[in-house]
């Protein structure tokens, strides 16, 4: 049996929405060019706070070559840097979900247009194409499965969103060059081009105008900022936040009652290692190694920070109130009393990603970075890390290890 040539997605009579225009495109298009900038900038920012040149456990994506060559060394300043970097990343990726989808549909009938290509230039155009919008999809995919759903994916997360982006960046850069002019010149008109491939030759009649439509997308990213958005703030704000479940139980009340990453449960901590008689921090150094139980800790001098955790999952707390041993002074225990070097952080946890993390000489001489024993003026519950955990300003959440054994200063 053969589809009639007008029945095929190919003929240009196949797509009737009356809402198809060069002007709405351009419009979407704009407000994505704006849009995915940011978000490829922070995503760049995100992967740089990891500290991956600094040891191969922070570096979930050690083959990256040149596409590291932008990195630096992560500041402690504003504190809140990583909480501000990430929840932009993941709040605007959200945000942008409903405007990528529009976008995608406007311009649905040119991925069908026939001959697949005219020219050797009209043929590198498509498969920049298909590397757009399979990189568009693929990016967002991974980014949005792994706030939902943790680890889902077939090897880690890590490298498939950073290569996915930037495969999708490159060939977004390069439709930006070529379409932008035309885009600004379709806005600026007074009237739209009848003759544009966009414009339907046989549309329907139309149920909702342009305006209608832009309103739909317009108030789906806002339905999805208002729905995500929440999880950078606490108390009631927080539960606004219907559509981002970050994995966690319910924190519950009192000192310890902010998120929780992973329980002490999930991570098989047994209480039996972190009890007084058991626990000993072990600290390596230029003169050798120490061990400290609890109260040996305790007995140094206690500072306080007020920290927030933020997560790359775009969830963070406000600031809590930390207190314990500056990293600096565990440091100078070891030999390095002057200026403090890298340090490599060890948890009592035997499996798992986060287990252990390193921090950059900057990082540990900040005196607001603590090996924390308590938090908002109660000894650390199990889940937060007890007996100690690392706190670090404007770090992300996942170099805060919990649960710490073992910390080697410099050389490792
Ligand atoms: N040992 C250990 N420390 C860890 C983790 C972990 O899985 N194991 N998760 C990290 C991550 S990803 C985050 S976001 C923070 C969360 O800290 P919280 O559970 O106290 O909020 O802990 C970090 N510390
Ligand atoms: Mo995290």
């Amino acid at each position: 049996m053969r589809v009639p040539a007008s029945r095929l997605p190919s003929a240009p009579g196949f797509w009737r929405s009356p809402l198809r225009g060069p002007r709405f495109t351009s419009l979407l298009g704009l407000v994505l060019l704006v849009g995915l900038t940011v978000l490829f900038a922070t995503g760049l920012l995100s992967y740089a706070a990891y500290n991956p040149g600094l040891d191969p456990v922070n570096d979930k994506t050690p083959d990256r070559g040149i596409l590291g060559c932008y990195l630096f060394a992560w500041p402690t300043d504003p504190h809140w840097l990583y909480r501000l970097t990430q929840g932009v990343h993941v709040t605007l990726g959200l945000t942008l979900v409903p405007v990528l989808l529009a976008k995608l549909w406007s311009v649905v009938p040119r991925l069908f247009t026939l001959p697949p290509a005219r020219s050797l230039a009209h043929a590198l155009e498509r498969v920049s194409l298909l590397l757009l919008v399979g990189g568009a999809l693929f990016t967002f995919g991974t980014g949005v499965l792994n706030i939902q759903l943790d680890y889902v994916f077939p090897g880690s997360f890590y490298p498939l969103h950073f290569y996915g982006a930037w495969v999708f960046f490159a060939a977004f850069v390069a439709h930006a060059v070529l379409k932008v002019p035309v885009a600004l010149r379709n806005l600026r008109a007074l009237r739209e081009e009848r003759d544009d491939d966009l414009i339907s030759p046989r549309p329907d009649p139309p149920t909702v105008s342009r305006r209608g439509a832009l309103w739909v997308v317009g108030g789906g990213s806002l339905l999805m900022f208002a729905t995500n958005a929440g999880r950078s703030f606490d108390g009631p704000l927080r539960e606004t936040a219907v559509l981002s479940p970050h994995g966690g139980p319910e924190p519950g009340h009192g000192p310890g009652g902010f998120q929780i990453n992973k329980t002490a449960r999930y991570a098989g901590i047994d209480p039996a290692e972190t009890s007084e008689d058991a626990w000993r921090l072990v600290l390596t150094g230029r003169t050798g190694t120490v061990r400290l139980g609890r109260g040996r800790l305790l007995g140094m001098e206690q500072h306080s920070a007020a920290l927030p955790i933020a997560c790359v999952e775009g969830w963070s707390t406000s600031d809590q109130w930390w207190r314990g041993v500056r990293l600096r002074d565990l440091a100078a225990l070891v030999g390095f009393e002057d200026d403090p070097p890298d340090v490599f952080v060890e948890s009592l946890q035997r499996r798992g990603a986060f287990r252990s993390g390193a921090l950059r000489a900057n990082q540990v001489a900040d005196p607001r970075s603590l090996l924390a024993l308590s938090v908002n003026g109660e000894a650390l519950s199990a889940d937060h890390g007890h007996p100690a955990r690392i706190i670090v300003p404007a770090a992300p959440g996942v170099l805060n290890t919990k649960w710490v054994a073992r910390m080697t200063f410099g050389d490792r």
